[in-house]
């Protein structure tokens, strides 16, 4: 069976990697995270940093895809009546000229529904892949992305998205204390500040992967086509 070349060890430990027990996960690759008008380009944030894993996502989705692995999406977002809107994420937003709920270039910021809420067309899932949505940073808060994983009897998620100390680290963490084996593609992740994506991915490594393990597009592809 293949493992993938990762650090601090060959992911995933057990070398027990099969399309049937793993799930590649892409975490909010909507509009409001890469695209003009959305909510991350308000805050005025480089859209470049968050955009630099589109390629490498697609690249990894499309050998995925066709061997067979499990696929799900994510997408942050709020009810059009914000009951589901702490408001102190509200009034935060609000502090950096971006109020989720409030009306952008891209419809309301980070609502369902809205265009800029969506994911983007490049990484659009396809009919049988599942799409989680949730009100908060994580993917299991208030969802039932556990629900789906122990139905499916998945082990390993292969962890992809913006952003990668917001969203994507969230969900790593979440998981793994789940005991569900974790692995971050480092070029398949963005943040909007460089140096947070790389403290972000130093962290995984720390106490012989506290988190799980790094990894990137090539060395997966490479890991699951040998
Ligand atoms: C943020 C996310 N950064 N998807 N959300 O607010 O990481």
């Amino acid at each position: 069976m293949p493992t993938i070349q990762s650090t601090p060890y060959a992911w995933p430990y057990n070398g027990d990697l099969r399309p049937d027990n793993t799930a590649l996960i892409i975490i909010d690759m909507q509009t409001d995270f890469c695209g003009e008008g959305g909510y991350v380009d308000t805050m005025g944030y480089d859209l470049s940093l968050t955009r630099a894993p589109i390629e490498p996502i697609k690249a990894v989705l499309g050998v995925m895809r066709d061997k067979g692995y499990h696929i799900i999406h994510t997408r942050e977002g709020h009810r059009p009546d914000l009951s589901d809107l702490p408001p102190n994420k509200r009034w935060r937003s609000q502090q950096i000229g971006a109020g989720i709920g409030d009306v952008g270039p891209c419809g309301r910021i980070l609502v369902r529904g809205e265009p800029g809420w969506d994911i983007i067309e490049e990484l659009y899932p396809i009919a049988g892949e599942p799409i989680i949505d949730k009100p908060g940073k994580g993917s299991f808060c208030a969802t039932d992305l556990e629900l789906l994983l122990r139905t499916r009897r998945i082990e390993n998620l292969i962890l992809t998205g913006i952003t990668t100390d917001v969203c994507v680290h969230t969900t790593m963490r979440e998981a793994n204390d789940r005991g569900f084996e974790c692995v971050m593609l480092q070029d398949c992740c963005g943040a909007t500040d460089p140096a947070n994506h790389q403290a972000a991915i130093n962290m995984i490594k720390m106490q012989g992967g506290v988190f799980g393990a790094v990894s990137d597009s090539k060395s997966l592809i490479s890991g699951i086509s040998a």
